[in-house]
């Protein structure tokens, strides 16, 4: 085994920066709970004037962040349409159901987005059954299939097509869709009625995700972090790192979007016969499928690479700030020249 290894596992990974230490060290703090953390409060100002919201509000991570959205928007019993591999479906440990008491409409959403039509068919059941919709859910960049992004005209038709049924865009990690193709994250968020991105994954903070949304909801989205426990002190030692996160570390993500491709051009020379449903990345995500990935995984690792499976058959690789031109290098070599491996029955 090496002792270096190029950690492609995912952009979770990322550790702060020294100017986000340093302003972690300086917060202004006070108890949160009770409005008082000013730092707290620039930051949820911030984002929301971002992504072009009335309010907006800080939590410990993106899977609170979509749970008290779901929570926030629904009634126990009612559905929730959403693609059936995003992460408020398939990573979040069922919590929709539990926390929610809610159940999916899944729509199938493998290239990335779902049918419009789809959709329209989620919304005609409610005529033949007792059926009530109270949610749409869309992930932009979409995940497991490589970070796709959601195209612009379509978000404004599904906007369209919600009529007055919520939407909830997870936009865990909407700035590099931003980034990629070159729209606001305003511009992006603008048809949906609440938005969620986490700072703690490109962006580099260590901790915490913001979801923004009308001063109403997010007035009762408070409320339901609080039903969860997830209302916080002197939070403003974590806020200062999502503040230097939104001002300074969007515009470098484009580099995450390159080195993706690198990688991506990689494992189509490598794994051309076996990898299927493989396009090159529009950001920082190469997912692909393989039919022996815990093998894969296995061997990457003994060439230097960590990469996890997020499926049965689905690898990921995930570009950061964290890699550099050299270790981008060692892992496309490691990938192009990985020896055959056994295969696992
Ligand atoms: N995703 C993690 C894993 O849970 C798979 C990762 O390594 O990518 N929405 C999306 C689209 C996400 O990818 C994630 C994290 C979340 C929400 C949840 O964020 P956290 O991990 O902060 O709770």
């Amino acid at each position: 085994m090496n002792d270096y290894m190029v950690d492609l596992r995912s952009d979770t990974v990322t550790k702060p920066t020294d100017a986000m230490r340093r302003a972690m060290a300086e917060a202004e703090v006070g108890d949160d709970l009770y409005g008082e953390d000013p730092t707290a409060v620039r930051l949820e100002a911030l984002y929301a004037e971002m992504v072009g919201k009335e309010a907006a509000l800080f939590l410990p991570s993106g899977v609170m962040a979509n749970q008290v959205a779901i929570r926030t928007h629904t009634k126990p019993g009612t559905w929730v349409a959403a693609g059936s591999n995003q992460h408020v479906v398939a990573f979040e440990y069922g919590g929709s159901a539990r926390n929610a008491g809610v159940q999916f409409f899944l729509l199938d959403d493998s290239d990335g987005t779902f049918g419009l039509d789809e959709l329209d068919a989620a919304k005609s059941t409610q005529r033949y059954w007792d059926f009530s919709l109270s949610l749409v859910c869309i992930e932009n960049t979409h995940m497991p299939s490589g970070g796709r992004i959601w195209d612009l005209a379509k978000l404004d038709r599904l906007a369209q097509s919600v009529g007055s049924i919520p939407l909830h865009m997870d936009g865990a990690r909407l700035f590099n869709a931003s980034v990629a193709s070159g729209v606001s994250v305003a511009r992006i968020a603008s048809g949906a009625d609440s938005v969620m991105t986490c700072v703690s994954k490109g962006l580099g903070a260590p901790v915490g995700s913001l979801l923004a949304g009308s001063a109403d909801f997010i007035a009762a989205a408070r409320y339901e972090r609080g039903v969860l426990g997830g209302q916080m002190r002197q939070v403003g030692v974590l806020a200062a790192a999502g503040i230097v996160a939104l001002s300074t570390m969007v515009d470098r993500l484009a580099e995450d979007h390159e080195r993706a491709k690198v990688l991506a051009a990689a494992v189509a020379e490598r794994f051309g016969e076996t990898a299927s449903d493989f396009e090159i990345p529009q950001t920082n995500i190469v997912a692909f499928d393989h039919p022996q990935v815990d093998a894969l995984s296995l061997a990457l690792k003994s060439a230097g690479v960590l990469a996890n499976p997020i499926g049965p058959k689905r690898m990921r690789l995930v570009t950061h700030k964290d890699l550099d031109d050299a270790d981008i290098e060692f892992a496309d070599k490691a990938i192009r020249n990985l020896a055959d491996f056994g295969v696992l029955e």
